[in-house]
């Protein structure tokens, strides 16, 4: 049985406790992310930084399931730190993803091409509709820290993404945050 409790999560470090379990992604388990391969491998040879980490609190006899993703700033050519992005298996499920710290944008694209961007700031909660693509990208100095909330089971299409890439790139034009053609989109 399944009892009730709270969940302390952290909104600077976005550490959830009790948590149920975390992962995390260094900038070498990203490889085919970025467009400057040059900058890729120089990063990650010079120390092969963590992008992000997520950490959830999921309980496979239950419906529901939150944790928190924590990105850390940094640019490999003038495209910002990114997640891999993804699809959800389950075509029924979406996602929230609220913001606790940082700046950023979530990059979304649906099955039939259509892009929108979020700004991810403190107090907002992005709706991810079903059947859109989601990528969080930090475009700040600082982390980006926000919790997320879905279906147990909504299950992580990445294939789709990393084959073919997404349709528009963020990238840093003069100090700003810039949504431009991917020229690589197959
Ligand atoms: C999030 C993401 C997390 C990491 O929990 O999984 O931010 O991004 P990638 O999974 O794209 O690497 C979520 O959207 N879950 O469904
Ligand atoms: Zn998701």
């Amino acid at each position: 049985m399944l009892f009730p409790e709270g969940v302390a999560i952290d909104g600077l470090s976005g550490e959830v406790t009790p948590s149920t379990g975390r992962y995390t992604k260094k900038l070498s388990e990203l490889g085919g992310l970025f467009r400057d391969t040059a900058a890729f491998d120089k990063a990650v040879a010079a120390g092969d930084p963590v992008a992000y980490e997520v950490v959830d609190y999921r309980k496979e006899e239950c419906d529901i399931a939150f944790g928190t993703t924590i990105m850390m700033p940094g640019k490999i050519g003038d495209e910002y730190f990114m997640t891999r992005g993804h699809f959800h298996e389950r075509k029924d499920c979406g996602e929230g993803y609220y913001t606790q710290s940082g700046q950023g944008l979530l990059l979304l694209e649906s099955r039939d091409g259509e892009v929108r961007t979020v700004e991810m700031k403190p107090g907002v909660c992005a709706f991810i509709p079903p059947e859109w693509a989601h990528r969080s990208i930090n475009t700040g100095d600082e982390k980006l820290v926000f919790v997320w909330f879905c279906a147990t089971d909504a299950g992580h299409d990445y294939g789709t993404i990393r084959e073919r890439g997404m349709r528009k790139l963020v990238v840093d034009k003069g100090g700003k945050p810039t949504l431009v053609d991917n020229p690589d989109f197959a």
